[in-house]
């Protein structure tokens, strides 16, 4: 069967990595943003890592889509009560991978490994990994507050400081871990995953190879933007702080020079001919993913899109 590696982010990333997991089984694998990861309480997060695992093992929660189902919240309350910070939602079960991990970086273990242990013990089979065992900050730089961490701006100020621009900083030292290279390198087709392009994909881009990697194989890209908005998260905000009208073919833009072929939601149909006057093809269906079935069938539906086009080759 093809194999198939998905680069995501973010709870929309996560929703069609679960969808391609179940249709793929043992060939597909997915590398994930890293740029949210922060110490908070001096516990290593991994927010990207954590949403794509738990997912992954049936354990997140249904509501938000990070962090775990069957939460409680006592130890939020307690720092709640002796004034802590508590703008960053911490619960019981989700503080357990949080110190286990932290524990196991200590131990001197790569983020890669600790990830792989997590995974183990939460019965994945689907490979995760991150997209480089280097620490990366990504930075977002606002008009109201300057430079802030990716999390206090996604989370403290719930994104809505504007944004002039974001970077990934010691993005520079970022390598591929050996497992990812390996992954990268057997894989015939790469997914962008929905997922935020500026702070969930483009930080995995900017990892040394990894374009240079992907442009050898069948890249498809599937658009976190519906109509004119986003399911979740800032990505349309981004855009119109850009002066950019949110669209498709706007995403498609982005990653023009890398891509082969794009995912539209039937909703911007309009835009399929101006997708592929860039020589993008491009696959339109209803990318909203509100059910297990429907996270199946975009998997399904973007495999078929895949198999016909390079069929025609
Ligand atoms: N997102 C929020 O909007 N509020 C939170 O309090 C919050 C806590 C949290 C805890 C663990 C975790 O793995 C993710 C958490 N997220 C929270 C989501 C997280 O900020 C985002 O999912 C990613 O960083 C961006 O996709």
């Amino acid at each position: 069967m093809t194999k198939v590696l998905a680069l995501a982010g973010g709870v929309g990333g996560a929703k069609l990595v679960w969808g391609f997991s179940q249709v793929l089984r043992k060939d597909f694998s997915v590398i994930v943003n890293t740029g949210d990861d922060f110490v908070h309480y001096g516990l290593n997060i991994s927010p990207d890592l954590d949403t794509v695992m738990y997912t992954l093992a049936g354990v997140s929660n249904p509501v938000t889509g990070w962090g775990r189902n069957n939460e409680t919240w006592n130890c939020l309350d307690a720092i709640k009560e002796i004034d802590g910070e508590t703008w960053f939602a911490l619960g019981d079960r989700d503080l357990a991978t949080h110190m286990i991990r932290t524990k196991l970086l200590n131990k001197g273990l790569t983020l890669t490994e600790v990830t792989e242990w997590l995974s183990r013990k939460l019965k994945i089979h689907t490979p995760i990994l991150p997209m480089t065992d280097q620490l990366v900050t990504t930075v977002v730089n606002t008009e109201e507050f300057g430079e802030i961490p990716f999390q206090e701006y996604f989370v403290k100020y719930h994104f809505e400081p504007r944004m002039i621009n974001c970077y990934y900083k010691n993005i520079e030292k970022a390598k591929l871990s050996v497992n990812a290279r390996q992954y990268l390198e057997e894989a015939e087709i790469i997914i962008f995953c929905p997922s935020n392009p500026w702070l969930s994909i483009m930080p995995i881009l900017a990892v040394k190879d990894v374009v240079s990697l992907i442009k050898k194989k069948t890249c498809i890209a599937v658009s976190p933007i519906i109509g004119h908005d986003a399911l979740k998260g800032p990505a349309a905000k981004i855009f119109n702080e850009m002066g950019i009208v949110p669209s498709g073919y706007e995403v498609a833009r982005l990653y023009k020079n890398i891509i082969n072929g794009f995912v539209l939601d039937k909703r911007n149909v309009d835009e399929k001919e101006d997708i592929e006057a860039m020589g993008i093809i491009s696959l339109v269906t209803d990318t909203i993913m509100n059910d297990g079935s429907n996270k199946i069938r975009l998997a399904k539906d973007i495999i078929d899109f895949v198999t016909k086009s390079n069929k025609g080759k």
